[in-house]
């Protein structure tokens, strides 16, 4: 593992044993690895508490918790995590969904849909001009992370994926050009994306939604790695930060675990074969493509013993990221969860934050 000087002693302190790591240091440790959120307008004092206690990694920001405060409100976030004892030396992740056209949690730009980008004279600029509108819309609320660019390759006009025209196109080379330029566009400014949703889910049709229900997507390997997951290739030499893992079963790749569930998707995939090499996120916990796999700490736990870096706890509801920090914690001490893979995940994260700085 390649450590930087800075984070030398932390990473000292974990690597003597395992069993040596003390809860603090635990505590300190896995607190990076789970995003928050909370309902309307005025973040609640039990939040603010947790991030004292270095029990947050970031804060995704939903429409309802928009109005004029917002950014006092991270502001207030922030400060109250620079002046915790827990404090990493970088900021907490901040994001939210600004894809572009319908999907956007921000006022502001992109105002274009992906799709209407894929359909630009010169994709490839309009697309360069979108990742740098979201970049400033992110920044003016004072956000550091998009959960977009979609690299969904759609199949049929009006399926899940073309419904809210969040896909660029139904061509992968087209999607991945469009993709990859918003990535480097946006990046460049200082936000962090977030390519997902790995390993596609632009075959779904109209009523196949992972937020509500299990979605099996039946596609052979061939075309899965050929349509699907070739726009990653490009997304991951362009630089990308973050891949977010899809709820949908592909029985192709693996016949029990949805892909953010999944260890062969995220580890023979993504890891092994498509060689990234950096934060992996999951899609939202409470999602009802997971109700066979346990409660909110459970799918979790499940999802970090697969190999994702962070756990999107997005309920509107501060328990649901603390129930899950509570199951990683556990799980680290009876050794349910590797350590060292768990070290190199907090690696990843933080490496990606210091860039925020
Ligand atoms: C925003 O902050 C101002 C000043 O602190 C306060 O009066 C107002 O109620 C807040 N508005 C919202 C929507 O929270
Ligand atoms: C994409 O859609 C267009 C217009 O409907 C169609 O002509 C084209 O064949 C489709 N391309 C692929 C790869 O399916
Ligand atoms: C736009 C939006 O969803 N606004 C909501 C913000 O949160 C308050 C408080 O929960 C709601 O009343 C608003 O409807």
């Amino acid at each position: 593992m390649k450590l930087s000087t800075q984070l030398l002693p932390f990473f000292l302190a974990l690597a003597t044993s395992a069993s040596a790591a003390s809860p603090s240091d635990l505590q300190a440790q896995i607190g990076h690895h789970v995003i928050y959120s909370y309902p309307g307008l005025e973040p609640p004092a039990h939040l603010l508490n947790l991030i004292t206690e270095g029990k947050v990694g970031g804060i995704i920001v939903f429409g309802e918790n928009v109005s004029d405060n917002l950014t006092t409100t991270i502001d207030n976030f922030q400060k109250t995590y620079k002046q915790s004892p827990y404090y990493s030396g970088s900021p907490l992740f901040i994001m939210t969904d600004q894809e572009g056209g319908k999907v956007r949690r921000l006022p502001g730009g992109p105002v274009q849909s992906a799709k209407q980008i894929g359909q630009a004279a010169d994709p490839e600029a309009a697309a360069t001009q979108m990742g740098k509108d979201a970049a400033s819309t992110l920044e003016a609320f004072k956000n550091n992370v998009n959960l977009a660019p979609v690299l969904d390759v759609y199949r049929e006009a009006g399926d899940f994926t073309d419904a809210f025209q969040r896909s660029f196109s139904n061509s992968t080379r087209v999607v991945g050009t469009c993709g990859s330029a918003f990535i480097s566009a946006q990046q460049s400014a200082g936000v962090v994306a977030s390519a997902k949703h790995f390993p596609g889910l632009g075959a779904p049709g109209a009523d196949e939604n992972t937020d509500l229900r299990p979605v099996t997507i039946d596609l052979t390997i061939e075309e899965l790695r050929k349509v699907d997951m070739a726009p990653y290739t490009k997304a991951i030499a362009a630089g990308v930060d973050m891949i977010m893992a899809s709820w949908a079963i592909y029985p192709a790749l693996d016949t029990t675990y949805p892909s953010g569930l999944s260890k062969a998707i995220i580890q023979n995939e993504l890891r092994d074969r498509l060689g990234f090499k950096g934060v992996t996120i999951t899609d939202a916990v409470e999602a009802g493509a997971l109700e066979a796999f346990g409660d909110q700490a459970a799918r979790g736990l499940l999802a970090a013993q697969a190999g994702m870096d962070i756990l999107l706890a997005s309920k509107r509801d501060v328990t649901q990221g603390e129930d899950i920090y509570n199951a990683l914690f556990a799980a680290l001490q009876d050794g349910s969860l590797d350590q060292d893979a768990f070290s190199a995940a907090t690696q990843r994260i933080l490496e990606a934050r210091k860039k925020l700085v």
